[in-house]
């Protein structure tokens, strides 16, 4: 398994291993890990991984090649992690080369951004080759049905422009699609990969039937596409993957949490890379405050320029200079503003109502398996996309703003009023909503039982592997 190392997409790629050889004991893993200095913290979390599994089963190869590119000669966002992923293409075929006299390859699975190494080792090695799709079949779909071409009359920016793709109901206003899609260095780098997704044996698909049947229907239903396996939601329930977070911060807020109502508290966290600029902070913290409900904010500075791009602050101390004067003196009793949260344990904490998400495809999972309505506020990346499947093909969440992007993007603000309207529906009309995401949480945990979908399309695909 060759993930982007990152924390949004290693957790669901050790779970999936760990599913794999409880399936059966004729296969174990090794997981690649690609060393980076852009996210130095998924050195100690796959540490923790590493040790909370067997690893005669599990086992985790480290590899940094030479030729990483400085941080200082980012030209675009979009290209430089795919270049970042790509130097290190001969360092991973050395290291995976040299393990091969220990056991025998018979597959390996690339992340949407590895799919070139992959390729190659494959071909080296002469072992079919797979991808893991970490978000969800709808974005997928769209990728692959997505032309070959740039276009440039979609990149320009109709406000008003609307497109078709397979896996959705309705048309995708423009104003959805990933900024990658739209800028043309980008789209090049994305459409190699996309390539090459067309060409794998099969496609793991980090989602389940039940929940998106149409997009599903559309992916499977197409002859000319591999395989597709909704395996999902594989999650890490277990939270095995630590961040060097001390357990007394986290105590903290559970013992908080422990003394407020049911359902009364809305959480609100963006990922692992989402920042605000201190105006935004300044409108979120005003909205807060306005809507009178108590909440849990996971909030973090943004990086400068030259920074690593994850920069998971730890300490509400550290925070206290870029809210409003006043604010945290004012909301003792509302809320906790915090710089990492264990987001799991949070979801299922039944103090919490509501979730203002940036709706990255696991903390969607994570919701819905909690059965905790989310408020859509997507920021970057593919999220745009996961939050009209929720919001609009689903109706499931409620939107706080849908066309957001994140500082850098555009400079759209969303003001003090949005947001308290936005988490009044979410704590008030969230309620109703409630019953459906009940029944979306009993769907996933089903699909996971012995005869349940995910279940056996993870059978179906374990045999498929080992032919
Ligand atoms: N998390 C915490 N505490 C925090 C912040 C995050 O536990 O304070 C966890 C959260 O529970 C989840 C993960 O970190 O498991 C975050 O994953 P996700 O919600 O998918 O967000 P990103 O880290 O932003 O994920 C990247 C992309 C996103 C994409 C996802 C999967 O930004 O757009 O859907 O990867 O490909």
């Amino acid at each position: 398994m060759i993930p982007i190392p990152a924390i949004g997409h290693l957790p669901p790629v050790f779970e999936f291993s760990k599913r794999l050889i409880s399936q059966t004991n004729r296969l174990s893993v090794t997981i690649v890990l690609i060393r980076t200095p852009f996210a130095p913290e998924i050195e100690s979390f796959s540490d923790s991984l590493a040790a909370s599994c067997d690893p005669d089963r599990i086992k985790f190869i480290r590899v940094s090649g030479p030729n990483i590119p400085p941080l200082e000669s980012i030209k675009s966002a979009h290209t430089f992690f795919p270049q970042f992923l790509d130097s290190q293409k001969d360092a991973v075929r050395e290291a995976l080369l040299a393990d091969r006299a220990k056991q025998m390859v018979v597959g390996v699975v690339a992340d949407i951004l590895t799919t070139a190494v992959v390729e190659e080792v494959g071909r080296e090695l002469e072992a079919p080759t797979y991808l893991f799709f970490p978000s969800c079949g709808a974005v997928l779909s769209m990728l692959l049905s997505f032309p070959a071409e740039f276009q440039p009359t979609v990149a320009a920016g109709d406000p008003d422009g609307e497109i078709f793709f397979p896996g959705f109901v309705n048309h995708v206003p423009h104003r959805m699609l990933p900024a990658t899609i739209l800028d043309e260095e980008g789209y090049a780098a994305l459409n190699e990969h996309v390539g090459r997704f067309r060409e794998v044996k099969g496609i793991l698909l980090n989602s389940y039937e039940e929940l998106e049947a149409h997009a599903v229907e559309s992916l499977v239903g197409n002859s000319l596409l591999p395989p597709v396996f909704c395996v999902g939601p594989v999650l890490d329930l277990k939270g095995q993957g630590k961040l060097g977070k001390t357990s007394s911060s986290i105590e903290k807020i559970m013992t908080w949490l422990d003394d407020q109502p049911d359902s009364s508290v809305v959480f609100l966290c963006f990922g692992t890379m989402g920042t605000f600029g201190e105006d935004q902070v300044r409108e979120i913290a005003y909205g807060l405050e306005q809507s009178g409900h108590r909440f849990l904010w996971v909030l973090r500075r943004p990086p400068s320029d030259h920074e690593p791009k994850s920069n998971i602050s730890t300490d509400y101390d550290d925070l206290i200079d870029i809210l409003p004067e006043g604010f945290s003196d004012r909301t003792v009793e509302a809320g906790r503003v915090v710089g990492w949260a264990p987001q799991k344990a949070i979801l299922a904490h039944k103090a919490i109502g509501g979730f203002v998400s940036h709706c990255g495809w696991n903390s969607i999972l994570e919701s819905l398996w909690f059965a905790v309505p989310i408020a859509a506020w997507p920021m970057y990346a593919e999220q745009q996309l996961n939050a009209f499947q929720l919001v609009v093909e689903l109706e499931l969440a409620t939107e706080m703003k849908l066309s957001y992007r994140m500082k850098g993007e555009n400079d759209m603000i969303v003001s003090a009023s949005e947001i308290e309207r936005g988490i009044r529906r979410l704590m008030e009309e969230g309620m109703e909503k409630r019953v459906k995401w009940e029944e979306m949480s009993e769907m996933a945990r089903k699909t996971l039982m012995v005869s349940g979908s995910s279940f056996s399309s993870t059978g179906r695909f374990v045999r498929d592997f080992l032919g």
